[in-house]
């Protein structure tokens, strides 16, 4: 599978982001769509709900997904052959959904060390301007690390609602993609998106990825080594599942989701009772 060319990996260290690029076919992004959506109807529940932090442990497709071809060599082509996943989640928002993201910079919640992580959002629909594809601003992951704002707004589509101040929306660039295409962005940089206007649902899956040598900030924790190898042992590793739903591996997607919404109800608690 091709390797970013040496002017795509210049771009993406200038300006922290780049897109499009291709990894499924169109009938692919349907079908994995298809599986989505099969899921939500199975268990009653939008998949924001539960597949977040690694959703990839709900299905051993969304593992092969992470692992796909040229979505690893174009990630490698940024962070090196030794490759983990640390995390992925499902982001869907409905037609005419007013829900959106707020700015906010990854590496703030991330708890990585060193920042080498790299976003990889797979479309498996249309992102577009009007469906409130993902925007960013250039060049923000070379300046400092800038102050959010926990916010727990219920129409953020993140736990926490975390939210940077005095971004200039007019210097975002937004980076529209069809289903099957994907954009890769730096972990610390800034990134939001708008509220779905148009008549289909726009759903995407968020992969993150970091080269073995990063760390964690957050005492132990696990990733899915996905090319390459860990010579470094900085991470245990995560219960892949056997098949769909493999109760093994949901327990344990479940209790990071949930130590992860605790964790932020402890901030929030503890903010508002030092307030
Ligand atoms: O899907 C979105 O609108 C936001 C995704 C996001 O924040 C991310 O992939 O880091």
């Amino acid at each position: 599978m091709a390797q970013l060319t040496t002017e795509q990996v210049d771009f993406f260290k200038s300006n922290g982001y780049l897109y499009p690029m291709d990894a499924l076919t169109r009938g692919e992004a349907a079908e994995y769509r298809a599986r989505i959506e099969a899921y939500e109807s199975q268990s009653g529940e939008e998949v924001n709900k539960r597949l977040k932090i690694k959703a990839h442990l709900a299905f051993p497709w969304m593992c092969d997904l992470a692992r796909h071809p040229a979505i690893v060599s174009a990630v490698q082509s940024l962070i090196g052959p030794n490759v983990l996943l640390f995390g992925s989640s499902a982001f869907a928002k409905n037609a005419q959904d007013t829900r959106f993201v707020s700015w906010h910079q990854d590496s703030a919640y991330y708890g990585l060390d060193p920042h080498d992580e790299v976003t990889v959002w797979l479309a498996l629909s249309p992102a577009t301007s009007e469906s409130g594809c993902l925007r960013v601003l250039p060049g923000s992951h070379l300046g400092p690390d800038l102050e959010h704002e926990e916010t727990y707004d219920a129409n953020n589509l993140l736990a926490r609602g975390q939210s940077l101040k005095g971004i200039d929306g007019d210097k975002a660039v937004e980076m529209p993609l069809m289903p099957g295409q994907f954009s890769m962005h730096h972990e610390r940089t800034a990134h939001d998106s708008l509220p779905n206007r148009s008549d289909d649902r726009r759903i995407g899956m968020a992969f993150f990825y970091m080269p073995a040598h990063v760390r964690s900030t957050l005492g132990r924790r696990s990733a899915m080594l996905v090319a390459g190898s860990d010579a470094h042992g900085h991470w245990d590793t995560d219960p892949e599942p056997k098949f769909d739903l493999d109760p093994v591996s949901m327990n344990y997607l479940e209790s990071i989701w949930a130590s992860y919404r605790d964790e932020s109800k402890t901030t929030q608690a503890a903010r508002s009772s030092a307030a």
